[in-house]
């Protein structure tokens, strides 16, 4: 039986190529999508997301806006990484279907109330303010969801400051309340993501596909790429988003291991860190997980397999 899922992002270069993993993989039915406010403004990431729907052939699935920003602090882009769109770099066509009028988080709390307990996976691959305000609103899905994987965090460092990951650090009041839930959490963090490269191999074996969805991949990458050289001093771009998802189809595809996590909020230079408590076995009741290593071939086979898939999508 497939994984249903709710991707919420802020496409954001990986975030698109999250989405087109989700939508090729026959593991996953992808249920709602749900925007939030980070790599760009809302309105961006919105019209990007339907933009990469239309792509990759996308239909019948609820697309909904959430948060225009952050729970406490004022809102911070990554415009130095995903350019001034949000999503530069390939030609991106007009929607061919409208967002949905609900709010993404009115769009969350109904999918999980109208589906079976302990059948959804949120997979949250930007800020958390959506995943925060959803389970303020309506407490009831922090038991009702199967479990969070989420993109974001890491215990090595960051790459928005020396300790933060962007999606933590831009609005870490979320992270926290989103950390500190009773639901079952996944970290695919920077740890786990910095080893997603998508190294020139990678890029030819989907450029191989041959369709106009592996096209727009390898324009998201070339961009993406050239960004992540210059801004970061990456010599291969890391491919964050999709890692999150590719654990929900195959939990072989990376280790993880069970250890208390939290997120710093009065660190002066340290807000945002994730921190994870690595001394002793965790105790019972311990419900956060992080991701530490991936299994590179068998990750870029799963994007490679989706795309596949996908083939060409009537437009
Ligand atoms: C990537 C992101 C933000 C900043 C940088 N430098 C790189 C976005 C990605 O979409 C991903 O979800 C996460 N935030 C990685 O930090
Ligand atoms: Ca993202």
């Amino acid at each position: 039986m497939a994984n249903k899922i709710i991707l919420d992002c802020d496409p954001g270069h990986d975030d698109a190529i999250a989405l087109i993993l989700a939508h090729g993989n026959p593991e996953i039915e992808l249920v709602a999508v749900t925007t939030v406010h980070g790599n760009q403004t809302i309105e961006k990431v919105t019209r990007n997301a339907l933009a990469v729907a239309r792509i990759a052939g996308i239909t019948g699935v609820p697309f909904a806006a959430g948060a225009h920003r952050p729970l406490v602090r004022t809102a911070e882009v990554a415009e130095s990484i995903h350019g001034e769109s949000g999503l530069d770099g390939p030609a991106l066509p007009p929607p061919s279907f409208d967002a949905d009028p609900r709010h993404a988080v009115d769009l969350i709390i109904d999918t999980i109330l109208a589906s079976p307990p302990g059948t959804i996976t949120l997979v949250p691959t930007g800020a958390l303010t959506n995943i925060a305000l959803a389970v303020r609103k309506e407490p009831r899905i922090a038991s009702l969801v199967k479990e969070v994987v989420l993109m974001g965090g890491g215990y090595h460092g960051g790459n928005w400051s020396a300790a933060a990951e962007f999606n933590i650090v831009i609005d870490p009041e979320a992270a926290h309340i989103v950390f500190n839930e009773s639901w079952k959490l996944t970290m695919v963090g920077l740890d786990v993501t910095h080893q997603a490269l998508a190294t020139p191999d990678v890029v030819a074996a989907i450029a191989a596909v041959g369709t106009a969805p592996a096209r727009f991949v390898v324009e998201l990458l070339d961009f993406f790429g050239r960004t992540y050289r210059d801004a970061q001093g990456f010599e291969h771009p890391p491919v964050h988003d999709p890692c999150a998802v590719a654990l929900v189809i195959d939990p072989s595809v990376m280790t993880v291991v069970k250890v208390p996590l939290n997120v710093e909020l009065t660190g002066t230079l340290t807000l945002g860190m994730t921190v994870a408590d690595f001394r002793s076995t965790p105790a019972d009741g311990c419900t956060t997980h992080a991701a530490t290593n991936l299994d590179h071939a068998k990750f870029w086979a799963l994007i490679v397999d989706a795309l596949t898939r996908i083939g060409e999508p009537p437009q």
